[in-house]
């Protein structure tokens, strides 16, 4: 099948799971064509089925803001035409479905015939689509969608409950690739980081408000009361000099360590003891499950879909938002001991094998099978 696929090629989830999606693809003998601003981050490999178009929107001064809506829908029709693609998978709702449906059009117009398979992935629906000025649009674009999917079962409640929905919504939770993450690293070289005495916790994140960076220092403040650690912090982004400020506040410059974006995560994640992720919303997780697939426990809140990724008590803990002792003291539960350490470890290691991508995967395959038998009859 040749399959277009539009993201937004940043750090965040979305972006991660697109790209590794699509090389996933590319591998089982589909043909890919991401479409977006920028090469993917993780989409260091191009070949034979991989292909990166780049969507330039040409600066105009009149223009207070560039129509990037406009200038992707132009692209997504020629590279239609261009390659042959037959299916559109767009990651996000805003403003990807909405431009794809008006590629759609333009298509029709030539006779040239291409559904539209969205996913959504959390804030263009918790926190911007539900927005009331663009409310409508993204109502609009799911709806004429030919099919949507959304990656955990309260994202699609949050989807049903927002807006009035009238498709069918599958379920298709992140994944990860665990025969990558088991030969990625073999030497974790931890003594670079921390002490043999030390518990290493980790965080990683785009640094937004809605990943309450402040609760992952507070958290952390705890614990390094009650035993020896370290806490990395993965990521850049708005919060960040807030924390900062925090650590100092607190008097742990020489405990945190700000590693900013890297591409190095599975390296972290292997000498990593704890993964924190104490979220507002968080539509699945895709963080704690690298975190899981590396052998690290979760302590993180209960906010959204994360009851569907890290199990209560098994892979680590779930707390209300907020309640940093509960979650500093379930850290502390599991890090103290560590024969009990060593069984969360594998609890959460085994707690990934779900979600392997070789059982996810065929899920969208079987969806766009579906989609075009049934886009092509009508
Ligand atoms: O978490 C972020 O801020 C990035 C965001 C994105 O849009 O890339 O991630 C969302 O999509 C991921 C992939 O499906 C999910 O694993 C994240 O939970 C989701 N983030 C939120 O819902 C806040």
């Amino acid at each position: 099948m040749k399959i277009g696929i539009v993201c937004y090629p940043t750090f965040g989830g979305s972006g991660v799971v697109a790209t590794e999606l699509g090389l996933e693809l590319s591998k089982r003998g589909h043909e890919i064509h991401f479409i977006t601003y920028r090469q993917p981050v993780r989409l260091e490999l191009l070949s034979n089925n991989v292909h990166f178009h780049e969507v330039n929107v040409p600066e105009y001064p009149l223009f207070h803001y560039q129509p990037y809506e406009l200038a992707l829908s132009s692209k997504l029709v020629d590279m239609v035409k261009l390659h042959g693609i037959q299916l559109l998978h767009v990651h996000y709702a805003i403003p990807h479905a909405y431009a794809a449906y008006m590629a759609q059009k333009m298509l029709e117009d030539e006779n040239i015939h291409v559904p539209i398979v969205t996913t959504l992935h959390g804030t263009d629906i918790t926190l911007v689509g539900s927005h009331p000025f663009y409310k409508p649009a993204v109502t609009f674009s799911i709806n004429q969608s030919d099919a949507v999917t959304s990656v955990s079962e309260s994202l699609k409640k949050d989807t049903l409950k927002l807006f009035n929905i009238k498709r069918d919504i599958h379920v298709v939770p992140n994944f990860i690739d665990l025969e990558k993450s088991n030969h990625a690293f073999t030497d974790c070289q931890r003594e670079v980081m921390a002490d043999d005495d030390e518990r290493i916790i980790t965080h990683i994140s785009n640094f937004r408000e809605v990943k309450r960076i402040p609760d992952v220092i507070k958290i952390f403040n705890m614990i390094q009361k009650e035993l020896p650690a370290k806490l990395m912090l993965v990521g850049e982004g708005p919060e960040r000099e807030a924390a900062e400020r925090l650590v100092s506040k607190f008097g742990l410059k020489d405990r945190v360590v700000f590693l900013g974006n890297s591409n190095e995560v599975d390296k972290i994640l292997c000498f990593s003891d704890l993964f924190l992720l104490p979220s507002q919303t968080e539509s699945f997780g895709l963080a704690a499950l690298e975190a899981m697939a590396s052998s690290a426990p979760v302590i993180s809140t209960n906010a959204g879909g994360l009851s569907e990724v890290n199990e209560h008590g098994y892979s680590g803990f779930l707390s209300d938002v907020g309640d940093v002792e509960d979650m500093s003291a379930n850290a502390i539960k599991i890090l103290k001991d560590t024969k009990v350490l060593n069984q969360f470890k594998a609890n959460a290691k085994a707690q990934s094998k779900k979600f392997d991508l070789r059982n996810i995967v065929p899920q969208y395959e079987a969806i766009y099978k579906k989609t075009l038998e049934t886009y092509l009859v009508h």
